[in-house]
């Protein structure tokens, strides 16, 4: 089924965006196990920094080959607010407390950015990059997905949001598949 040694661990404690990677990497052949440790998260305004020092931290922990995954939504109405700290304003203020800030806002365009970073023991890490984007609904749509995926239409979407796709569709437009699918590419080609 999966070649040899295409093993690889996704620290995340998101049980989503696993079930979103594991999809996609599995069109490559790499298998995927999701290791729920706590990898350090430091405070930076660039996804590709957050994500390359986690995944630093993580091999340091536990000496496997392991990936990290930083997303963010970035709303240009907001100048790019909530970006990296979007996981502090889901848990704090969430989908209608952004729907609330782009009351009366007719520019709703906006996009996820997502940084893969890899690392294995004696490697340094190496970040993949994916970008999804669209525009911030009127309203809350659909059930499926996590966080954000509620408000966020991605462009070529037929105005569906992501929480109204199956997973396979987010697949299709989403940053994570796109990160995720250039990691798959550099994994099982250049090493
Ligand atoms: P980790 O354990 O992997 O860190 P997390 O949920 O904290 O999981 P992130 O820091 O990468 O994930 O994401 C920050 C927040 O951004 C996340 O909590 C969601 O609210 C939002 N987000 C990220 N990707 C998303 C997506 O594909 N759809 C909807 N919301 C998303």
């Amino acid at each position: 089924m999966f070649p040899r040694g295409r093993l690889v661990f996704f620290v995340t404690c998101n049980i989503h965006k696993f079930n979103e990677a594991r999809r996609v990497l599995a069109e490559y052949k790499v298998a995927v196990a999701m290791l729920k440790i706590k990898a350090v998260e430091i405070q930076d305004d660039k996804l590709e920094s957050i994500a390359k020092a986690g995944a630093t931290d993580a091999v340091k922990k536990c000496g496997l080959p392991v990936f990290v995954e930083d997303a963010g939504l970035f709303i240009e109405a907001l100048n790019g607010f909530p970006g990296p700290y979007s996981s502090y304003v889901y848990r704090t203020i969430g989908t209608k407390g952004i729907l609330k800030l782009m009351e009366n806002v007719d520019k709703r365009d906006a996009y996820f950015q997502s940084a893969v970073a890899f690392s294995g023991p004696k490697e340094t890490p190496k970040c993949f990059q994916g970008k999804a984007k669209g525009k911030i609904s009127m309203e809350e749509c659909g059930s499926s997905g996590f966080g954000f995926d509620p408000i966020f239409e991605p462009s070529g979407g037929h105005k569906r949001t992501f929480a109204e796709m199956t997973p396979i569709e987010k697949n299709e437009y989403s940053h994570r598949a796109e990160a995720l699918r250039k990691f798959a590419k550099w994994y099982t080609s250049a090493r």
